[in-house]
């Protein structure tokens, strides 16, 4: 009697799992790895409507082109006025998410007058967040 109930326990506990474990990729990152925005800094004011130049920071992970899978690898994507997409899907591609595919570390964006957010997403060679996944701090910059 005690066997079943010790085996339903173990079933109950990897059904519950299982959802946890879809919410990233299936590349994985190192523990460490680290992206930051080095450029513009959270909260700096940038002229609206010119083209200013947006630094990618990454630590303890390299960057590769897309389609490149190479361990501890990905490649950049920024975030432009929005909230970080589902960690278990590939990232969309749109004017709110840029891919970097040839592995650029930086980037030029102009952005109309008002209050936008950055961030970065770091993505594996078919573009899907890494487990765990790899952003950075979301910023604010203002443009006027
Ligand atoms: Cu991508």
């Amino acid at each position: 009697m005690y066997k079943i109930i010790a085996v339903a326990a173990f079933v109950t506990s990897a059904a519950l799992a299982l959802p946890v474990s879809a919410l990233a990729g299936a590349t994985p990152a190192p523990a460490a790895a680290h992206a930051y925005i080095g450029y513009p800094n959270d909260g700096q004011v940038v002229a609206a409507n010119k083209p200013f130049r947006v630094w990618f920071g990454l630590r303890y992970m390299g960057v590769a082109p897309k389609g490149v899978k190479y361990p501890n690898t990905g490649h950049h994507h920024l975030l432009i006025d929005t909230d970080l997409p589902p960690m278990d899907q590939e990232i969309p591609s749109d004017r709110n998410h840029l891919h970097f595919g040839a592995g650029e570390t930086e980037t030029t964006i102009q952005l109309p007058p008002g209050k936008h957010t950055l961030q970065l997403l770091m993505g594996d060679d078919m573009h899907m967040p890494h487990n765990p996944p790899v952003y950075s701090k979301k910023i604010t910059v203002i443009a006027r």
